[in-house]
């Protein structure tokens, strides 16, 4: 797929902090990825069991090392767009996350920044939420305060996990009435500014709600952080070519 109206969404990733393209990815590709997950998740858990704990599995990280599938996926040609059009022709690969949350849990992820985790330089990367199951306020969706991204990077407090919420971080935003939910379709992707406020809230219904998270900064940036580490991070693009598969 090519992007449509590529300065259109730059421009809207300028001024409200976020986008979300029609439709990146064909159902059978969905599928595909959705099963990939749940079969990482269920190793996953099997091997968690195995050590004696049992694994919540709401966010399932680095999940290019995980499977060919997903080292694929990550350099899809939409991503490889997407990078080149608001980060330039050097980019990497940040963090990845399948974040499912489960049928029925009461647990919510907090008002956040991506760039609340820790800072990097440069400051601003991009978020790719891609919906593997179609997303809606009362399964989760993800929530955004268009144009939040404006006001720079905000203070987070340090939130352990909660009967309401999941462990992470919280800011305070001031004009959450303004937030918007961005309900999506299997394979719609949110792209988001690591400074634009979001959040998603808990999963009522009766079934699961997945999504596959991929962030990309500039080639060559520098974090302090706790989210993405060195060994999460891998190149994308150079020079506008997309790097070999597996790098
Ligand atoms: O998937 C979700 O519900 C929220 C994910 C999110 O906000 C994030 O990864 O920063």
């Amino acid at each position: 797929m090519s992007l449509a109206d590529p300065q259109r969404y730059k421009e809207d990733f300028r001024q409200h902090g976020y986008f979300v393209l029609p439709s990146a990815f064909a159902q059978e590709c969905i599928a595909e990825l959705a099963d990939e997950l749940d079969r990482v998740q269920q190793q996953l858990r099997a091997q968690s069991a195995q050590r004696g704990k049992i694994l919540g599995g709401w966010a399932i990280s680095r999940l290019q090392q995980r499977s060919p599938l997903f080292a694929d996926f990550i350099k899809d040609p939409v991503f490889a767009q997407l990078c080149q059009l608001l980060i330039g022709p050097d980019a990497d690969l940040f963090w990845s996350v399948g974040a499912i949350k489960a049928a029925q849990t009461g647990k919510a992820f907090r008002w956040h920044q991506d760039s609340g985790y820790g800072t990097t330089e440069p400051l601003e990367y991009i978020t790719c939420w891609t919906a593997l199951d179609r997303t809606t306020r009362e399964n989760g969706c993800l929530w955004v305060i268009p144009g939040s991204h404006r006001a720079g990077l905000i203070g987070h407090a340090s939130e352990k996990e909660s009967e309401r919420a999941y462990p992470g971080v919280e800011a305070d935003p001031q004009d959450r009435e303004r937030a918007v939910p961005l309900e999506m379709a299997p394979g719609q992707v949110a792209v988001l500014s690591s400074l634009v406020l979001h959040k998603s809230e808990p999963n009522r219904p009766a079934g699961v709600r997945r999504g596959l998270v991929a962030a990309y900064q500039r080639a060559g940036f520098v974090a302090h952080n706790e989210r993405g580490l060195p060994q999460d991070s891998c190149p994308v693009l150079r020079g506008g070519v997309v790097s070999g598969a597996g790098n």
